[in-house]
């Protein structure tokens, strides 16, 4: 077959990330519920800033604005992880970062499978946060070997997406016809099941180990367990959920409002409880309930460098020694304002969270610039002086531990916090995963360097 005949990785990425976005919103009708205030908010934020409107325009499609960014996984074997990463790999979805969050009480640790590039995220930038299963952090061994043992038994794939993802690793591609069907069977993975794969009592114990342990093993396949659009302002979404009958979390994760937006700031509405049977011994159904799908919305900023993440870090930990933010709401006002008091030493101007090395940026000449014939190899802070080169952030396309632990607590139920010791094994990760996930300091770094090398060489050609 012609390589040009190929559907491009992005493409199916497109499709497949618009069918699990009408999947989902049939199966949890809340979520479509939130999908549409985060259009009406992304819209009245439009209308009230033309400038950002402006802005927007000319890096993305305003048309698209509020789609799904991300959704996230769960899943239970060694086995299903690297399988995982071969189907996502034909949609051009990599696995980026590893994210321990033993730490925090959930016993998993996870990856993000995305796009890697500017093109490629800004054709779609749907990510997946996927998490493996550590059924090494259970205390109670019979019950590790019994979840074992039914995970064995399940395969989370039809034959038809193995079989088009070898097709695809085999020929470099899927043709349009195989890429269609490729989507579709892909997409069964992620499929909810009503009907549990284990019994009354089993669902039991493995709940009181731990909700998540009940929510990976009882179940046929990883369902998504929610999607994220992208909101252009999440504190008026959060506050508006209640009037549209969705209960939202607590708190808002990650950094507090700023002029200049770092990182990532999410939150979600609670996980609904949804009816679900179980099947004993004596081959019965029970009607049950199980609780895990929810809706989340997401607000990206600059990517940090090293040194800015590290006074991220320190700053939300010095918060969270003034106030934790509590599960049931009762210290929301306590927490932000512990929180926004604790990031004052954070820069809050572009030019400052440059000057600081706190960020990373994406370098361009101006106008004035393009008629120029200044000397490249001049210094980046003169050029920038004299008008001839500015700066943009780059946006952040990764997660937060301590964040991602706060949306999977919101969604266990405030009596699952449970301490586990904190055993961070991104070896065995990647073992299991059968790669190694890449290293997104060293992305965003890429990114920088690439649009400076440009600069620097199209001002040396203009003297030429
Ligand atoms: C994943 C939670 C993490 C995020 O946005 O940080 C996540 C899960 O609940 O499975 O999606
Ligand atoms: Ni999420």
């Amino acid at each position: 077959m012609k390589e040009n005949s190929f559907v491009s990785t992005d493409d199916i990425r497109i499709a497949f990330s618009g069918a699990m976005s009408a999947m989902y919103r049939a199966e949890v009708p809340a979520y479509g519920t939130l999908m549409e205030l985060v259009g009406k908010v992304n819209a009245e934020t439009l209308a009230a800033d033309p400038d950002l409107q402006a802005r927007l325009e000319d890096t993305d499609s305003l048309e698209r604005i509020s789609e799904e960014r991300h959704g996230a996984i769960r899943l239970g074997t060694p086995a299903e992880l690297s399988m995982m990463r071969r189907v996502f790999a034909v949609m051009g979805m990599l696995p980026v970062g590893y994210y321990d969050l033993s730490t925090a009480g959930v016993p998993v640790h996870s990856t993000a499978f995305r796009p890697v590039g500017d093109a490629s995220l800004k054709k779609n930038p749907f990510r997946v946060f996927t998490s493996l299963l550590r059924l090494d952090l259970i205390a109670d061994e019979t019950l590790r070997t019994e979840a074992e043992q039914i995970l064995s038994k399940r395969q989370i794939f039809t034959d038809g997406a193995i079989a088009l993802t070898e097709k695809a690793e085999r020929q470099g591609g899927l043709d349009k016809a195989d890429a269609e069907r490729f989507v579709a069977e892909a997409l069964e993975t992620f499929r909810w099941h009503d009907k549990a794969n284990v019994s009354p009592d089993m669902y039991h114990r493995l709940h009181e180990a731990h909700r998540l342990i009940a929510d990976v093993v009882s179940f046929k396949g990883p369902h998504i367990n929610h999607l994220t659009p992208r909101t252009l302002d999440i504190d008026a979404v959060q506050a508006r959920m209640p009037d549209y009958g969705i209960s939202p979390k607590a708190t808002i994760e990650g950094p507090p409002t700023r002029r200049c937006a770092i990182l990532l700031r999410q939150t979600s509405f609670k996980a609904l409880e949804e009816p679900v049977s179980f099947q004993s011994e004596d081959g019965g159904w029970h009607e049950g309930s199980h609780t895990a799908r929810f809706g989340e919305i997401e607000q990206r900023g600059i990517a940090l460098t090293p040194k800015g993440r590290a006074l991220y870090d320190e700053l939300l930990n010095a918060s969270r020694k003034v106030v934790r933010p509590a599960a049931d709401g009762s210290n929301t006002a306590e927490y932000e304002k512990a929180l926004s008091d604790a990031f004052i030493p954070f820069p809050d101007t572009w030019a400052g969270i440059r000057a600081e090395g706190l960020g990373y940026f994406a370098y361009s000449l101006t106008a004035e610039g393009r008629k120029t014939t200044a000397d490249g190899s001049r210094s980046l802070d003169s050029l920038i002086a004299e008008g001839l080169v500015q700066f943009d952030p780059i946006v952040y396309e990764d997660f937060l531990p301590v964040s991602a632990a706060g949306i999977f607590q919101s969604n266990l139920g405030d009596e699952a916090a449970q301490d586990f010791v904190a055993s961070p094994n991104q070896q065995r990760f990647e073992l299991d995963l059968g790669a190694r996930v890449l290293n997104e300091f060293d992305h965003y770094a890429g990114i920088e360097q690439v649009s400076i090398a440009d600069i620097r060489q199209m001002l040396s050609s203009a003297q030429a």
